[in-house]
């Protein structure tokens, strides 16, 4: 059994990480500041297993400590400030997290020479920024829009970089569009299909920025999981990875789609499109499959489980 590093592990990716790692019977540590995560997210879990600080990753001494004093196995950075508004609104405040405090790990490997068998880093499709070429591709010319693209991009060629400099075995994610349990609804930045899903839990009214034409490629949360694993198990180092399903369908169509489900229409008021947004998103998933990824679920079968019909 392996010793697991979750930052970040009671948010919405990385709480169905952890429960899988426990589930599996691996030994796994979280720290998470609960800005975005929530407990309750992790309370299901077999404690015996799991170790968890409330805790900030900005804290370098804390961070330090913790990972002197622990001998992981594997590391995985999932701890952002993942609303691309906020980072625009707080642009150093957010930069500590999503930049500085995964630099200082990195750091701290480096510097005690600690004998990690992977870390891996969560960026973002947001470094692809609103470049026309579709689907994208890792190589695809990237063009990060705002403090949150700029951090991501950053950090995973900091991480990149770092481990083909220093030998360390290290790999990046960019996730794309993911939906599934424990996403937390509350924030207009939150996923839109966890809002979605609340609007028709509560019975209110949906806001569609823009025409519902837009396309995204949604990912359920249990494939990203088999995804993360592969990658931290995999020979892969020193590369990134799209994380996707590699299919797209416009809002219009995934609300449709949950409304046939659901048996019930849902409410819709329609706004001006959100400055900034991105009329169709893709991703190339080419190099993920080669290391034997496949989604084992597609948009219909996710969102069934998603909204409990299976
Ligand atoms: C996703 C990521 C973001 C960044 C970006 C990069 C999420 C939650 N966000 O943003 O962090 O990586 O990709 O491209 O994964 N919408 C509505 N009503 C709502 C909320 C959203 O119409 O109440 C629209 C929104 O304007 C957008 C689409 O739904 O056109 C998807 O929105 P999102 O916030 O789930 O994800 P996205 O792709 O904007």
């Amino acid at each position: 059994m392996a010793s697991y590093l979750v930052t970040g592990g009671a948010g919405f990716i990385g709480s169905n990480l952890t429960k899988k790692l426990i589930q599996q019977g691996h030994d796994v540590c979280v720290v998470d500041d609960l800005s975005m995560g929530q407990i309750t997210n992790l309370e299901k879990n077999n404690n015996t297993h799991l170790q968890f600080y409330e805790h900030s990753i900005t804290d370098k001494q804390f961070m330090q400590n913790l990972l002197l004093k622990n001998k992981f196995d594997y590391i995985v950075l999932l701890a952002a400030v993942a609303s691309v508004a906020d980072s625009i609104a707080r642009p150093y405040a957010t930069h500590k997290v999503n930049q500085e405090a995964n630099i200082n790990i990195l750091e701290t490997i480096r510097k005690y020479q600690l004998p990690i068998k992977k870390l891996l880093f969560s960026s973002s499709a947001a470094v692809y920024g609103n470049l026309p070429e579709l689907p994208k591709r890792e190589d695809s010319r990237v063009e990060p829009m705002t403090p949150y693209a700029v951090d991501k991009y950053a950090t995973e060629r900091f991480v990149l970089n770092y481990g083909r400099l220093y030998n360390l075995p290290t790999v990046a994610t960019r996730f794309f569009n993911v939906y599934g349990p424990n996403q937390n609804p509350r924030s207009p930045y939150s996923g839109v299909l966890s809002i979605i899903s609340e609007c028709f839990k509560n019975k209110q009214e949906f806001t569609l920025f823009g025409d519902g034409s837009q396309e995204r490629d949604f990912i359920y949360v249990e494939d990203v999981v088999a995804a993360l694993e592969i990658l931290l198990h995999s020979k892969a180092q020193h590369e990134v990875y799209n994380v996707a399903t590699g299919q797209t369908v416009t809002l219009l169509g995934v609300i449709r789609q949950m409304e046939k489900l659901i048996g019930c229409q849902l409410q819709i008021t329609k706004k001006p499109a959100r400055e900034g947004d991105i009329q169709r998103s893709q991703a190339d998933i080419t190099k993920l499959r080669r290391l034997g990824f496949t989604a084992q679920n597609d948009l219909a079968t996710g969102l069934k489980k998603y909204l409990h019909f299976s």
